[in-house]
């Protein structure tokens, strides 16, 4: 590891990259390895891989117990989750939902033919903002879907109470949001439903997998039949459905995970601490906070920069730590509204997400978990402090690079 004190050692500059191998947002955190092995080696003996076998049942138990709610539906992964809640839930029609999110949001209604109507975000929370929800409803409006952002709460009491009012459905992608409270009482209890994302990327990962949660019997009944093609026993298929089970090992990975989860969390919340001080002084760059009164996973590490005051943009300082191996992310630019199919259907839809529109351009994640090391963060601080301390020399001189670059080609194009 290599630390950055001129402009001159700076990759995009000249020198050498900080880190020899890459930082990935979203390294997975793995448990106890022989623990895993030990259960993949049963599951083997057993000769049980799916079908709701008996770690996918334990596995339901725990998370349902933990999170204090009376159903927990393991799934194969948060997507095919969501589809299945939005089907179970009678969606059709039109459905509300931010635009600041990953595109599976969205893509899980269109997949089922259901209009995703993209609505901003609260200029401070970064979630759905209820008091622009109402100018979105037509009578084709059924549901809306919350999304969670990295793990911090919507406005539940706001969404629930716009939801009640025009007796829609209020669903919670809750993909970034597993661990995490509100108002003391744990994501997943809310709404009609909450879905989570265990995906390796994720702090708590099944390899691939997700989970739909809910307080409401009747539908839980429904999600159960709907991710196992609508069996009722054998040769008994009393409803529609798809294939949306959790593997044996993927639940092998989600018991192993469970045990460690308290300490996946205290390494995030050391990581963000970290993080917090080291960039307390760097000015424009502004880490988004967690209300620690509340629990939080503290899984992703997100600093908006101001271009005002750090000169150099938000997409040049990306390029200048992917140079130096730093794999940062610009989740979830350029927003959902902005991608196919949904910019060809909507081309002006931009018009009524002015935060949205103006949030993306400024976001970038940060490598954190366990894989992260205190070295290494401070390492990536100090490259940030570098480049933001000399904003103006450096936005120069990459502009200057970038337009040599445009000449060195319309030369060779000559
Ligand atoms: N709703 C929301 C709000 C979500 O954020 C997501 C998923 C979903 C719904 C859907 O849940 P799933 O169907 O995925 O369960 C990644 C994840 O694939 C995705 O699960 C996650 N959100 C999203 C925020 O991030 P990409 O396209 O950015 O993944 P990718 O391949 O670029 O990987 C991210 C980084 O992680 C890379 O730097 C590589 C690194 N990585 C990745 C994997 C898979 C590793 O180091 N090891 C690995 O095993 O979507």
């Amino acid at each position: 590891m290599i630390t950055k004190e001129r402009l001159s050692d700076l990759v995009v500059f000249g020198g050498t990259p900080a880190f020899q191998e890459e930082l990935h947002v979203g390294r997975p955190n793995i448990g106890n390895r022989e623990r895993l092995l030990r259960r993949i080696n049963d599951l083997l003996d057993r000769r049980w891989l799916t079908n709701n076998g008996p770690y996918v049942q334990e596995f339901e138990r725990q998370v349902a117990d933990m999170l204090g709610v009376r159903h927990c539906v393991a799934m194969c992964n948060g997507t095919v989750a969501l589809e299945i809640a939005i089907r179970a839930l009678g969606l059709a029609g039109e459905v509300i939902i931010p635009s600041m999110t990953f595109i599976a949001t969205a893509h899980a209604l269109q997949w089922q033919g259901i209009t995703p109507v993209f609505c901003d975000i609260d200029p401070h929370t970064y979630n759905l903002n209820p008091s622009r929800l109402e100018e979105m409803i037509t009578p084709r409006t059924t549901g809306i879907i919350g999304v969670h952002l990295w793990g911090r709460p919507c406005d539940v009491e706001g969404l629930s109470e716009v939801a009640q009012k025009h007796n829609l459905k209020l669903l919670y992608d809750a993909a970034h949001a597993f661990g995490c409270s509100y108002k003391g009482r744990r994501i997943g209890n809310f709404g009609n439903a909450e879905v989570f994302s265990f995906h390796a990327t994720k702090f708590f990962n099944t390899f691939e997998g997700g989970a739909v949660v809910t307080n409401n019997d009747e539908l839980a009944a429904k999600i159960r039949l709907m991710k196992n093609f609508g069996f009722a026993g054998y040769d008994n298929v009393i409803y529609i459905g798809t294939n949306g089970k959790m593997s044996e090992v993927s639940a092998a990975m989600g018991l192993t995970s469970l045990e460690s989860l308290d300490e996946f969390i205290a390494v995030n919340h050391r990581n963000y601490k970290q993080y917090q001080q080291e960039l307390a002084d760097v000015p424009g760059v502004r880490l988004l906070t967690y209300d620690e009164s509340e629990k939080r996973n503290y899984q992703y590490i997100v600093v908006e920069i101001d271009r005002a005051v750090t000169k150099v943009g938000r997409d040049q300082l990306h390029e200048l730590l992917w140079a130096e191996n730093v794999l940062a992310r610009r989740y979830f630019h350029p927003g959902c509204h902005r991608m196919e199919p949904y910019r060809s259907y909507f081309p002006h839809a931009g018009l009524l997400l002015p935060e949205t529109e103006r949030i993306v351009k400024r976001v970038l994640c940060l490598p954190t978990g366990t894989a992260v090391s205190p070295r290494d963060i401070r390492v990536m601080c100090q490259i940030i402090q570098l480049v933001v301390t000399r904003g103006d020399e450096v936005r120069d001189r990459l502009e200057h690079r970038a337009i040599g670059e445009l000449h060195g080609h319309s030369h060779e194009r000559l």
